[in-house]
């Protein structure tokens, strides 16, 4: 799936005009020995195999909300602002005393999170600015000191998080454009301006500071996304050493790396950037999609991660709840973003079509969280997904939503297969021809959304 041409500007759940009479869906499994359904190559039981509890907690979780938020915000031009606009660190610093999101109202944003139905917030503690959003004793570049605001929304957003139980995860960027040890300098920010000195295991021990800081002052913590590997690859990071720090102080806590390469020990899920996994639509995604780890997209609704005033490429919401699905049939969980406003609000732009998502998720929620990729592979039409695992599933949803005439198939006779759509109660209709068994969706039980049809299958002899 490509999202790089999002052309409607309007939160529309309008439906697409589809001339379609009737729809038939393929599904052609060879029969595996010992295998109720053919284990596909990808990401396969991650949870049967090897899953913890948070790792299953993770998978059925299904959508998160991502929050870019720091002091770039104010100049409306993205989170790459001092990098893109070739600000040095003295000019970059007039941001902070102007920082003041006295609109910030971390119980607002949570509510937000979960009208949409995201189950998690995954927000930005500090990104490559280099600029601390939280208390941190190991700088005097964080919000507490250097901005008029002198308060800790994480401490806030924790709070919150924790009031109303949805889950907190921190980003965490180990890039670094201001922070004087940060050297030698990798692929960026060569126009920082800094001297061309620092020692970098005093970087290391600073930036593992910070992530004790943030798992120590703040309760439970559910995961850690790092970012800005890339930076330097060949750097000692003493990845290993932190991941052990994380999972010493927030057992519960997942641990994850956009560091765009195959997994480390120590990581808990691997993620995809504005890519489905194993896509690599966004052409820094080159590695394939881990078989044993749990999986997550992360996708903008706009093109922009941080505020820019000037993007309006916003996604429909019928264009995220794809997303959403092709995701989910993937095996992958949807980290969706927003880039609140320097006063702490979140535009409608954001807030409305995420209400929209929510609303649709409230009705069909159930053929989405507590999934796993089902046993049909994406296709032209849609995906599926499964209760239950991707190997014995209990249930099974095919969501049609990219339905196309003329698709052919066989369903496997060992099992008697009682289509339903999605919460209804009579059974679809089945036809059987030579060696298949064929449904026809008539034009007027297609949804504009999303078509789910339910199957459980039940094994009927052998
Ligand atoms: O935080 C958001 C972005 O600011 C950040 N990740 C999301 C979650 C991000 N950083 N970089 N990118 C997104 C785009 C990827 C760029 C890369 Fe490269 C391609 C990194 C390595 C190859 C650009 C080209 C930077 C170095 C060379």
């Amino acid at each position: 799936m490509r999202w790089s041409t999002p052309e409607s500007h309007s939160p529309s759940l309008a439906p697409k005009k589809v001339g379609i009479v009737f729809l038939i869906i393929a599904l052609a499994w060879p029969a595996g020995a010992g295998h109720a359904f053919p284990q596909p190559a990808g990401n396969s039981a991650a949870t049967a195999d090897i899953g913890t509890e948070a790792r299953r907690w993770f998978e059925d979780a299904k959508f998160g909300l991502f929050i870019h938020w720091g002091v770039y915000s104010l100049l409306g031009k993205g989170e790459w602002v001092m990098d893109h606009d070739k600000l040095p660190c003295r000019e970059y610093a007039k941001l902070p005393p102007r920082f003041n999101p006295t609109r910030f109202d971390a119980l607002a944003w949570v509510k937000l999170a979960k009208s949409a139905g995201a189950r998690y917030i995954t927000i930005t503690t500090k990104h490559y600015d280099g600029f601390c959003m939280f208390a941190s004793r190991l700088t005097a570049y964080d919000i507490i000191d250097a901005t008029p605001y002198h308060a800790d929304p994480l401490k806030a957003l924790a709070d919150a998080c924790h009031q109303e139980k949805i889950k907190l995860f921190f980003y965490y960027s180990l890039l670094d454009w201001h922070h004087p040890d940060y050297f030698p300098l990798g692929k960026t920010g060569a126009s920082a301006g800094r001297d061309a000195q620092g020692d970098w295991k005093r970087y290391v021990a600073f930036y593992q500071g910070q992530v004790r800081e943030l798992c120590t002052n703040y309760g439970a913590i559910d995961g850690f996304w790092f970012d800005g590997w890339w930076d330097r690859p060949e750097a000692l990071w003493d990845l290993a050493g932190t991941y052990r720090l994380i999972h010493e102080l927030q057992p519960g806590a997942m641990v994850g790396n956009n560091h765009h390469v195959d997994p480390f020990p120590g990581e808990d899920f691997q993620m995809f950037e504005q890519d489905l996994p194993g896509e690599n639509a966004a052409g820094f995604n080159k590695v394939g999609a881990s078989a044993k780890l749990p999986l997550e997209t992360c996708l903008t609704i706009n093109r922009s991660w941080g505020y820019n005033s000037r993007d309006t490429a916003y996604k429909s919401a019928l264009e995220i709840i794809h997303a959403l699905l092709g995701a989910a049939g993937r095996g992958a969980n949807l980290l969706l973003n927003v880039g609140p406003r320097p006063d702490g609000t979140i535009g409608p732009e954001f807030s409305g079509r995420l209400q929209e998502v929510g609303k649709w998720l409230a009705t069909y929620g159930d053929s989405v969280y507590g999934t796993r990729r089902g046993p049909i592979p994406p296709q032209l039409w849609g995906v599926s997904t499964a209760k239950g695992s991707s190997e014995h599933p209990e249930q099974i949803y095919l969501h049609v939503f990219k339905p196309r005439e003329g698709t052919s198939i066989v369903f496997d006779s060992r099992f008697s297969w009682t289509p339903y759509l999605f919460g209804k109660p009579t059974p679809l209709q089945m036809r059987q021809t030579k060696g298949s068994l064929v449904l026809d969706l008539p034009s007027e039980a297609r949804l504009p959304i999303d078509t789910i049809i339910t199957l459980s299958p039940k094994v009927i002899g052998r």
